[in-house]
């Protein structure tokens, strides 16, 4: 007798979990995360906050695929951001030239552009946050992290499935 009923339930959570899984107003679905771009600029540590307010985090980039998707992304709507230069998550703020995203996951693959990460060079050694920017096509630069910039939010879905909906099952 229990069974069909644990099984309707089943059935209802998967509809459940697939409604939720749809991304909020405003941001983009790439496999399991949602992302956006808000039309404001802050400094790095700002915008770890604003990010986190919308229930996101800085974008990580956790492989290429992930990252390749966030440059689609930019290259259709770059002109919408003036100029086109964004925050993401990762930063050696911790330990000099040692990267990692703000999560404290490592960055396990590199996609920096030519001669960087340069720490600012010689007159400045105070570069500690990584942005991307049109003009160099998305590479990855070290930049002083008190600059403000456009930034990208990532959004994971399973963190908020399993975040808002703990109840339910059981
Ligand atoms: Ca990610
Ligand atoms: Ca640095
Ligand atoms: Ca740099």
């Amino acid at each position: 007798m229990a069974a069909p009923a644990q099984f309707c339930i089943f059935i209802l959570l998967v509809k459940l979990v697939a409604v939720c899984a749809e991304c909020p107003d405003g941001f983009t679905r790439h496999g399991t995360s949602c992302y956006t771009v808000p039309h404001v600029k802050a400094d790095w540590s700002q915008a770890t906050v604003v990010c986190k307010e919308l229930g996101a985090h800085l974008v990580e980039f956790e492989d290429a695929t992930e990252e390749r998707f966030v440059h689609g992304f930019l290259s259709l709507h770059w002109r919408a951001y003036s100029p086109p230069e964004f925050w993401i998550a990762g930063n050696d703020i911790l330990e000099e030239g040692h990267w990692q995203w703000a999560s404290g996951k490592p960055v396990t693959f590199a996609n920096w552009d030519d001669d960087q990460p340069d720490n600012g060079g010689d007159h400045d050694n105070n570069e500690h946050c990584m942005e991307v920017k049109q003009k160099d096509q998305w590479k990855w630069n070290d930049q002083e992290c008190q600059e403000y910039r456009f930034f990208i939010c990532e959004m994971p879905i399973t963190d908020n499935i399993g975040g808002s909906q703990p109840g339910i099952i059981g």
